[in-house]
């Protein structure tokens, strides 16, 4: 597995044809860009932070030189202008009416478990009629003992398959690769 940063883009006429694509979104911190590093297999190629809001752009990473998967600016960042949002919101609806992408990994924190912002998004990509796939981050974080019962609440919520991952302990990895081998066929 080998992941390379090709680029970012802002607007449509950046958008690129040549090869699958999954769009992976989320709240801020949630975890969209360790995903994108352990998907392939390195460290930095998605920068990763503590503080939120590290990703501004909407930027493809080519994995294995079979797909991309698009990492997305964070939402429900406070700090993030009205403006940042519209141009983020813009961008989402021409990225998916393009059609280039038919599914999306909705990343939900599975300690917080889905936001208002979470539940705001689901809807909007409902209409937008793409595939939700959600993924449960850092589930190393819950006790074993409340999984269940966590994933089942995130279950009513956004009705959906999910799949939980943690980075940390490389839990789930398994599944969404076979997962990912699915969607891009
Ligand atoms: N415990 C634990 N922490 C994680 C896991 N995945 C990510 N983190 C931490 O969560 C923080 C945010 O991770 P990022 O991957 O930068 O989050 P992001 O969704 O890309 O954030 P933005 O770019 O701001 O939208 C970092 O401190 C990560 O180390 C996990 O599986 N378990
Ligand atoms: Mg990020």
């Amino acid at each position: 597995m080998a992941g390379l940063f090709v680029k970012s883009f802002v607007s449509i006429e950046d958008l690129l044809f040549d090869h699958p694509q999954l769009l992976v979104m989320g709240r801020s911190n949630v975890g969209k860009s360790s995903l994108i590093n352990a998907i392939t297999k390195q460290k930095s190629v998605a920068r990763i932070s503590k503080t939120p809001g590290k990703t501004t752009t909407f930027n493809y990473y080519l994995v294995d030189n079979k797909y991309y998967l698009v990492d997305s600016p964070g939402y429900g960042y406070a700090k993030r202008s009205k403006t940042d949002k519209e141009r983020f919101l813009k961008m989402l609806n021409s990225y998916l009416k393009s059609r280039i992408s038919r599914s999306v990994f909705l990343l939900v924190d599975f300690l917080v478990g889905p936001t208002k912002d979470d539940l705001y998004y689901f809807e909007i990509l409902k209409k937008l009629d793409v595939t939700v796939y959600v993924i449960a981050t850092k589930y190393d974080k819950i006790s074993s003992s409340n999984r269940k019962k966590r994933e089942n609440e995130i279950n009513s919520l956004l009705y959906c398959k999910i799949y939980p991952i943690s980075v940390l302990k490389k839990v789930g990895f398994e599944a969404l690769n076979e997962l990912i081998e699915e969607i891009i066929k």
